[in-house]
């Protein structure tokens, strides 16, 4: 048998001799990975520094093969934003208006209703529901908005409201966040996505949303959250005024609290779109850093099952390369997206279930519809059923 043939066997059936690296910091990252080892916050940095993009991408590619294999997940979603009146006026944000601001909107309940069944003609399985924090529009109003639509929609999951809406809420109602979120749940709430958290570092934060609770109470809101029942899902914001540091920092704070609660689903990062913003003079981030992103989100959250790749924010094309750099996981069809495209991205407002499908096969992986807790749906014309 030639020599080459029995290297490739070798490589196979042992990764530790398939893994190749120029930068020599990377060996005893790898060496830890191969053995299921926990990261430290030095080797996150490492993996951040490394000139070795492809070796870093390896490693969690390596991860994301030995949790999911080459099965991907998609779902078929709907936003709905019924507000973008904010108070918080962050300095990362181009979708939130004042009050009194002629491109300012509210929804009014039937709105909200009617926007939930426009614009797809395949059955959603999740209505992600977000908006700004609006000054006069108390919880009642949002408990309306929820009920409505479970009532008109008892097959969809509703994952609504950031941990940062939910403690602004709870405050504009005098309630803890604890009954807060118990009202939610009643309303119809199932469960929350990862918005809001942003960057955790405070220096960073009273910069870019110094409006905002700050990260501790984000970790406290998501932590009852998830005493309470609830799953979620954690994003971390990259690529404006953060370092390293700060970046290491936030993974290793939510992979504390997932340590605490297994609350978490997914970890979503964002890439940071200046279009529009205060920080409009900041440059976007480029496709290695974005892929680079996902990969070290991969390695350091050990106990997160799943990272998304974001297409909407990532381009479809760079999402589906993330999709063999970590991620097993492109969102969903979305339909209508406003945080990004007032940002200035310009994805498209939605894909198909078809098109998703065609970038994750053509990734060599295979698709596999989800419900928002991560059960395999299965489809007819008009219906869906969840496998549970
Ligand atoms: O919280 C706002 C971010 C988030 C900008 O949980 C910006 O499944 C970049 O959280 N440039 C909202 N980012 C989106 C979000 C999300 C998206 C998809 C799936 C899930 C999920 C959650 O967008 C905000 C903020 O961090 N954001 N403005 C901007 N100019």
């Amino acid at each position: 048998m030639p020599a080459e043939s029995l290297e490739t066997r070798d490589r196979a059936a042992n990764p530790a001799h398939a893994f190749r690296t120029y930068d020599p910091r990377l060996e005893p990252i790898a060496a830890k990975v191969l053995a299921q080892e926990r990261l430290s916050a030095e080797d996150g940095l490492a993996l951040y520094k490394s000139p070795d993009v492809l070796a870093v991408g390896w490693l969690a590619n390596h991860v994301r093969e030995r949790m999911h294999g080459d099965v991907t997940y998609f779902n078929v979603n709907r936003h709905i934003n019924p507000t973008n009146v904010c108070v918080a006026a962050c300095k990362l944000c181009a979708f939130g208006r004042k009050k009194g601001d002629p491109a300012g909107y509210t929804m009014a309940l039937e709105e909200a209703w009617t926007a939930a069944a426009s614009g797809y003609s395949e059955a959603v399985t999740e209505f992600h529901i977000v908006g700004g924090l609006h000054p006069d529009l108390p919880l009642e109003f949002f408990l309306d908005v929820i009920r409505g639509l479970k009532e008109r929609f008892p097959k969809v999951h509703i994952k609504a409201f950031t941990m940062v809406e939910i403690a602004f809420l709870a405050r504009r109602a005098k309630l803890s966040v604890e009954a807060t979120l118990v009202k939610l749940r009643e309303a119809g709430v199932d469960s929350m996505p990862g918005g809001g958290a942003e960057i955790f570092a405070a220096r960073v934060r009273s910069i870019i949303c110094d409006h905002k609770i700050d990260g501790e109470e984000w970790l406290e809101t998501a932590r009852t959250a998830h005493k309470l029942g609830f799953k979620s899902n954690a994003t971390m914001l990259y690529g404006h005024i953060e370092n390293d540091e700060d970046r290491v920092d936030h993974l290793l704070k939510l992979r504390a609290l997932q340590d605490e609660t297994g609350g978490f689903q997914t970890f979503i990062p964002l890439a940071f779109h200046p279009e529009n913003t205060p920080l409009d003079h900041l440059p976007v981030t480029t496709g290695l850093t974005d892929i680079r992103q996902i990969a070290v989100g991969r390695l350091l959250l050990d106990n997160f099952p799943h990272v998304k790749a974001y297409w909407q924010m990532m381009t479809p094309k760079i999402a589906q390369i993330a999709l063999r750099f970590g991620a097993d996981d492109l969102d969903g069809t979305v339909i209508e997206e406003k945080i990004y495209h007032d940002a200035g991205a310009t994805t498209p407002q939605g894909l198909t279930r078809k098109e998703l499908c065609r970038l994750i096969t053509e990734a060599g992986r295979i698709p596999v519809e989800r419900d928002t807790l991560y059960r395999p749906v299965t489809r007819s014309e008009e219906s869906f059923t969840v496998a549970v």
